[in-house]
Order: structure tokens, then sequence, then C-alpha cells
């Protein structure tokens, strides 16, 4: 066995390492720098503190550009600080889902996801690091803050010299370092993941449905993984197990800078799938992102839903999932700037729909205390408590398993949801890049005058349209179980119909500003259903462009992405 000791390295602060919506974000150069990850790293360990001895911790990413040099590094300062073990991805290879799996399954004290998600990558692209807890999901703001606090005096950090462990191969190797025992168990990348998704879902049944009969024809499926995580996990459980043709699965191989793709899944970066399955024979479509924590559903002919619509409908229909038959449905929750869809199933079936602030670590306590069973946000992500991350597979499983089992197409099952509840039609305008400086400048703008106490009860109205304003404010939440507030998310214009405007800053990009403005309107007249959003949605579209002024602030004609 190998024996080796630890050494401390003097370092120096580095501004800015203050995690995100989603942990800390960067371009790959600023990573690279020298010291720059080694401090994160050892922020990360310390804020765990003194759980840290002989403990288990799970590290894996999404297989971008200079993810392996940092899994090496972390292997090293791990090992200096007196963890027990590193349960490390094939390859460096796990999707942020299997990172919770993982987590959950082998009760490890927590684990580092090496990803920027749905941000491109490659040497010009971008890196980003993020803690998991015990429980499987994002770390809590109270231990983001802890983290940042410590990056802002970090004076040394520990390490190993450089022990050469082949993390492509599956083994197991132990050193000693400083007389403790360390080990680093590389472990297969899909099975457990494999595992838990046939568990919770019926493979036998979604399985039939695609392969049709010879009395029903078969459900023709194009998944694409944007050259993601994914890949690996949708061969296994898309082609092995449920036996679709491997020319049906795209861009399945994980590629260090995603082929040049920016691997988010929407109708802008996701254009392949959808002209594939827009002129071609498919039923159904999906795509993941980077990281494999979020997906896009299409049907036939490209019909899209909405993030916010597939929430809605997945909780209207989660009882057909094997997993909720045995568990039972504890409630819903969305993010803030989600569309009120599903608020519309809680109100019927009268189960709870709680709101929470953009970020899935705010879904965690309400699923550790057994308040909830499905979230999602408007942003292409969609979940359940079978784990504390966001799922993309898990999303199109579960859309699967809604098909086969109400033997509808996609679109059936969206027109006769909004028969029933009406459509919230919503809209995300994304204003990427801008002058962080005029994007402050504009959201303070906005403030100011919802602030006013006359705001409330303004008539704001274009193109014929008038909305009332009922309610306005910067959204504030109150987690029910720890207390913990979360202030400052985002700036709510609230109309009496039910109208919404919403304005955040990102969170997650990585220079600059991004500027999202979220818009929703409630249509109960089915003769709307088939309109187009963007139409439907343009009056309020127009006001939230003006009330914020915010082509004067960042001088953008237009958006960056609309989803
Ligand atoms: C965005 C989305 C948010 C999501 C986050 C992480 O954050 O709006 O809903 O949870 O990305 O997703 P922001 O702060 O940029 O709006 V992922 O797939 O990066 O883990
Ligand atoms: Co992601």
């Amino acid at each position: 066995m190998i024996a080796v000791a630890s050494s401390v390295v003097q370092t120096v602060v580095f501004e800015g390492q203050k995690p995100g919506t989603s942990g800390l974000r960067k371009a790959v150069t600023v990573f690279q720098q020298e010291h720059y990850t080694e401090n994160f790293i050892q922020a990360i360990l310390d804020a765990v503190g003194k759980d840290l001895a002989g403990s288990t911790l799970v590290v894996g990413g999404d297989g971008r550009f200079y993810g392996k040099a940092v899994v090496s590094k972390i292997i090293r300062i791990a090992a200096a600080n007196g963890v027990g073990k590193l349960l490390v991805g094939q390859n460096g290879i796990l999707s942020t889902p299997a990172v919770s799996t993982i987590i959950r399954k082998y009760k490890t004290l927590g684990g580092i996801v090496l990803t920027a998600s749905h941000n491109p990558g490659g040497p010009n692209g971008d890196f980003g690091i993020k803690y998991n807890c015990e429980n499987g999901g994002p770390a809590p703001d109270a231990v983001t803050n802890k983290i940042f606090e410590i990056t802002k005096t970090i004076k040394q950090y520990k390490t190993i010299p450089e022990v050469p462990i082949d993390i492509d191969k599956i083994q197991t190797v132990t050193l000693q370092v400083d007389g403790r025992s360390f080990t680093v168990e590389i472990i297969d990348s899909v099975k457990d993941y494999v595992d838990l998704m046939k568990e919770i879902f019926d493979f036998s049944s979604i399985k039939k449905k695609l392969l049709g009969s010879p009395e029903r024809p078969a459900f023709e499926v194009l998944i694409n993984s944007m050259n993601g995580v994914t890949g690996p996990y949708v061969k296994d459980i898309f082609e092995k197990e449920l036996g679709v043709k491997n020319l049906n699965l795209i861009n399945t191989t994980p590629l260090e800078d995603f082929g040049g793709l920016h691997p988010d899944p929407n109708l802008t970066y996701a254009e392949d799938l959808v002209n594939a399955v827009k002129n071609g024979p498919f039923d159904f479509g999906a795509a993941f992102d980077g990281d494999g924590d979020r997906n896009m559903i299409i049907g036939k002919k490209a019909f899209f839903v909405t993030p916010s619509d597939s929430l809605a409908v997945l909780a209207n229909n989660l009882k057909v999932i094997p997993y909720f038959q045995k568990t039972g449905v504890r409630g819903y929750a969305r993010s803030m700037p989600t569309g009120a869809a599903v608020d519309r199933v809680a109100t019927k079936t009268g189960i709870n729909c709680f709101q929470v602030p953009t970020g899935w670590k705010y879904f965690g306590n309400l699923m550790d205390a057994g308040r909830l069973s499905l979230c999602g946000e408007e942003s292409f992500g969609t979940g359940s408590d079978h784990i504390r991350e966001k799922d993309g597979i898990w999303a199109a499983l579960a859309w699967l398993s809604v098909v086969a089992s109400l033997g509808k197409s996609v679109e059936e099952i969206l027109m006769d949801h909004w028969r029933i509840y009406g459509r919230n039609f919503f809209t995300r305008y994304d204003y990427e890049n801008c002058n962080a400086e005029s994007a402050n400048k504009m959201i303070k703008e906005v403030e100011d005058k919802i602030e006013s106490p006359q705001f409330i009860g303004r008539i704001l109205s274009s193109q014929n349209k008038e909305y009332v304003v009922k309610e306005a404010d910067n959204y504030s939440y109150k987690d029910p179980v720890d207390n913990s507030v979360a202030d400052k998310q985002g700036l709510r214009i609230l109309f009496e119909d039910g109208s919404r405007i919403i304005y955040r800053l990102s969170g997650t990009g990585s220079s600059g500003a991004t500027i999202r403005v979220y818009i929703e309107s409630y249509e109960s007249d089915p003769s709307t259903f088939t309109e187009d959003a963007q139409k439907v949605l343009k009056p309020l579209v127009e006001i939230a462009l003006q009330l914020s002024k915010l082509k004067e602030y960042t001088g953008r004609e237009a958006p960056t992405v609309i989803t």
C-alpha cells in the first residue's frame, strides 16, 4: 500500500467565490488559475467541518473539460483533510441525478458535483463545482454562505503528493495518509441510477408501448443527450432495457465541449431535435442538459410541452407510476416564476402546493419532511422525492408512463388537461450577458415603481388589454420546515386576473448579468387553447418591457432566448 504524508500549501484569497443558484460557475480559465479550485474545495471541506473525519463523499460530473483534473485535485485535498473514502464515477462521469442517487443509497456525508450544467463547456466554456449534502440535495443557503465566508479569508489548503489513480478503470485503491487509511473507489457511473429507475417505473409497460404489437403501432421516440452526461444512462435505459433502436438515440457520447453545443434543452438550443421530430415519424422527443437534470418534452410534429404544463400534467397523472402508488402523493411544489398550472391541479385534488424561490435547493427540506412528492421549475426542471435533484431522464420516463397508461398522444393529453383546468400561457425572455450595472439599474427602476403605494390598483394597458395590479413585491420565502428566510428572490407584479410579470437576475451565468422576464396569463376559454403563446402574451410582454425600460437600460432590442 502506498503511504504518503499531507502537506500545507499557502494560498491567496480569490474574490467572488460565491455559489449562485446552483454552485460556483465561472469560465474554465478562472478555475485554471493556480490555487483557485483548491481554495474552493478546501472551503467546502472546512464548511462541512467536524463531520469530515472518516466520512465518505461522492465525486463526479458531467464530463466537461477540466473535470478530470479537478477530480484529481479533490482526491488529493480530501485525502489530506481526513476524508475516509471517495466514491468516484468512472471517467469522472456522474449525472447530477446520479450523484444524488448514490449519496442517498450509500448514505454518504455528501458529494461534490463538477458541472456548469447547461452552460457551454470546453477550454473557452464554463466549469462549475457544487456541494450536495447527505440528503442528496444541493447545499442550502446556510452552507453555501459558510463556504463563501471561508473563501474570503482562506490562507492555506491541505493536499498530498500526486498519486497515480486511473479513474477510467473500475477499481478500489487504498492509501495510507498520515497513518490513516484513505480509499478511492471508482464506481460504475450508471448502475445505481438505472436500478433506481427500474424500481420507480414499470419498464415492461413502457417497453410494450414503445415497441407496439400486432394490434398497436410502435410509439417512436427520439432522445437527444446533447453530447452531455446522459448518453450512457440513455443507452442503458432506452436501448438495453426498453429496446429503443440505437438510431433513435442521438448525441449519446459525453464530449468535453458538448461538441460545441449549448447543452440546454429548449426550443432554441435543441433545435435539431425539434426539426427532426417536426419532419419525422416520431411520436415523442426528449432532450436533456449537460448534467442531466433538465428535460424538454415534445410530442408528434414537435408539439411543445412547456415545463410548467409538464409539471401540471404529471401531477394530474402521478398515480400511474408504481412509485407513487406505493408512497402516495404528499404535496406538489413549483418555483415562484414557474407557471401556476400545477396549482390548479392541487386545488382540485386537495393536495398541498408550495411555492419556493428559484433553485432546486429550496425543495429539499419539504421532501425530507415528507410534505412534497413532485415539483418543478419553468427552466425545464422536473423531479420528485425519489432523489433531491431535478431529473431529466426520470421526467421522460414519467411522461412515457403517462402516455402508455392513457393511450393518448402528447397533444391529446395536453388538450384534455386544458379542457379541465384552463390554460396557463407562459413565456420567459432571457437577455444574456448584459452589462451588470445597467441590469441592476433596471431592476432598481422596477423596484422603485412597484414599491410606491399608488402602484397597487394601477391599470397597465397595451393593445387594448388592461391589467389591474393586485400585488407587487420583491419575493421573500420563509421555509416552512426550518423557518429560514430567503429574500430578494425576484420582483413580482401580480394582476387581478391571475396574470403575472416577474423580473429576476440569473444566478448561474458566469459573466455579466442575465435578465430574466417571466410572463404568465390564464385563459379558461377553450377557443384560445390552440393559440400561439407568444401572441396571447404579447400585451403583457409589452407592458413588462415598457415598465422596466429594459431596452433603454440594456440597449437590447430583442431577447437572446425565448422559452
Ligand atoms: C437557472 C434556472 C433555475 C435552475 C438553475 C439551475 O437559474 O432559472 O430554475 O434551478 O438554473 O439549473 P438562474 O439563477 O440562472 O435563473 V441547472 O440545470 O444549472 O442545475
Ligand atoms: Co442542469
